[in-house]
């Protein structure tokens, strides 16, 4: 059942929204349904609340914790009546929504959306993009306690379920004071799980390029914020159209917030297909220059890293990959030994040079960036500590020299081009010298112009599962 996605670095987390949402018919049952909720009954494509139980509690055995997508800005558009993925009637007319219940009270009218026909048009406007419709959603009035008080039963349940955290879906749309309101209402994670019941992890979905009269900084107070400048930046360096020697100075000085304040990624579901945040983004369609910047994110210390995984699409609209009864078809396991992936699922978190890049992550967490060395062009290399290595060619020219790794001698086996299985690489082997330098050839042409070392997957070590 674990047909959620979203992967974050350290254990594998994943998100999507769970809740009961309207069946949209046309065009036929799009993706985006989801981000219209009828009700907070765990009732969806994927399955119900039974099948969403077992899949939190297995994944959490497994270390695999699940970050929900609450969409808790809104219900359903603003026209139209039906009913929901889990059977509740909805009438977005009437502002109708039996099966939490709200009614007409619960949203935003008149008093306090001033746009004329209620929906956002202005992003000038603080208060119009607060308290009017986005793209014609009926606004919830997250000012009253009534409606607080649901929404914070409904996270709270999940937290009883098992779940880490929540990804919360359109915060620029939401008061940061009601948000406070709303988190401070949450309890801890269940202890069953998370031992002393810590607070759940809730990083929220602002996007923010400039420009507009609200921006990120706003939210940091209440917790994370997605950082959409992140995946546009890097995509114009692997593009070629910004020599990578600038990423010397990746991070705050690119004029991004603080490390700690941010959830970093190549792409979302949105941005992966011009939705929210515009497109401009590498994605899994352009696989080589998608590893690149991918295994670039997980190497630097910036931010706290999250790795997509989608479903093949042609259409900006088309749904997952379902059966005939129009339920969300399982990821299967293609085959064990390559960990591929079929049913129409892409599975980035499968490709080894993503997986083995989260292995990188966690073995130099903690650790600075350090013996940067770059050609003064589109070449890269830059050490974590002396914990790992990594080295990247976005030249059209190869690259083949000595570098300084930072790394104690010995051999070390590429995880880009191969992994460590225990007493022997895979792929290629890299030799670090007692003066920490070592040859590295890599050819613009290779389907992955890059190699990354680390401790972990050093020859003669003891391998440890880490992904
Ligand atoms: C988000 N983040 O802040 C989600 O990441 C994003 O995927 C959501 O929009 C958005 N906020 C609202 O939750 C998605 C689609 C929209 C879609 C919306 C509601 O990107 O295209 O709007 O979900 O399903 C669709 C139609 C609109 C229509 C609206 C209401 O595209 O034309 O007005 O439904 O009927
Ligand atoms: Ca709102």
């Amino acid at each position: 059942m674990c047909k959620y996605f979203l992967i974050i670095h350290i254990l594998r987390k994943k998100s999507h929204p769970d809740t009961e949402n309207r069946v949209v018919t046309s065009p036929n049952r799009p993706w985006w349904e989801r981000y219209q909720p009828v009700s907070y009954k765990l009732v969806t494509r994927s399955g119900n609340e039974a099948q969403f139980t077992e899949m939190v509690q297995r994944c959490n055995k497994a270390n695999v914790r699940i970050y929900v997508d609450a969409v808790i800005n809104h219900m359903t558009g603003a026209g139209g009546q039906g009913t929901g993925t889990g059977g509740s009637h909805w009438d977005g007319g009437a502002l109708s929504y039996p099966g939490v219940p709200f009614s007409s009270w619960d949203f935003n009218g008149n008093n306090e959306c001033h746009s004329g026909d209620m929906n956002i048009h202005n992003y000038g406007n603080k208060d119009e993009v607060r308290n009017c419709r986005l793209v014609s959603l009926t606004d919830l009035k997250l000012g009253k306690e009534f409606v607080r008080s649901k929404i914070a039963e409904y996270m709270n349940h999940l937290i009883s379920i098992g779940v880490a955290g929540f990804r919360v879906d359109a915060p620029k749309h939401m008061w940061p004071g009601d948000l406070q309101n709303i988190y401070g209402k949450l309890h801890g994670l269940n202890s069953q799980y998370f031992p002393g019941s810590p607070r759940p992890f809730v990083f929220q979905e602002v996007i923010d390029i400039g420009g507009e009269a609200i921006s990120a900084s706003e939210y940091t107070g209440c917790a994370r914020v997605t950082n959409f400048i992140f995946g546009i930046k890097l995509a114009q360096v692997f593009r070629r159209q910004n020599a990578a020697k600038y990423l010397r100075t990746w991070g705050e000085a690119w004029s991004m917030p603080k490390t700690t304040d941010v959830v970093v990624f190549i792409d979302n579901h949105d941005n992966q297909r011009g939705h929210g945040g515009r497109g401009g983004v590498l994605t899994h369609s352009d696989p080589k220059r998608y590893k690149m910047a991918t295994a670039f994110m997980l190497a630097h210390p910036y931010g706290f890293t999250r790795v997509m995984s989608s479903f093949s699409f042609g259409s900006s609209d088309e749904g997952p990959p379902h059966n005939g009864d129009m339920s969300t078809k399982n990821v299967n396991w293609g085959s064990i030994s390559d960990l591929s992936c079929g049913n129409g699922w892409v599975c980035e978190h499968r490709w080894r040079e993503i997986y083995n890049m989260v292995a990188f992550r966690n073995v130099v967490m903690g650790t600075n960036m350090q013996h940067w060395w770059d050609n003064g062009n589109y070449q890269i290399a830059f050490s974590r500590g002396n914990k790992g290595f990594i080295a990247i060619n976005v030249e059209t020219s190869d690259l083949n020299r000595n570098l300084q790794t930072g790394l104690p001698q010995g051999t070390y086996c590429d995880v880009i081009s191969g992994s460590y299985d225990g007493s022997k690489c895979t792929g290629t082997e890299v030799h670090v010298n007692g003066d920490g330098t070592a040859h590295f050839n890599i050819r613009s042409s290779s389907d992955d112009p890059m190699v990354a070392i680390h401790i972990g997957a050093k020859k003669g070590s003891q391998r440890k599962v880490t992904t």
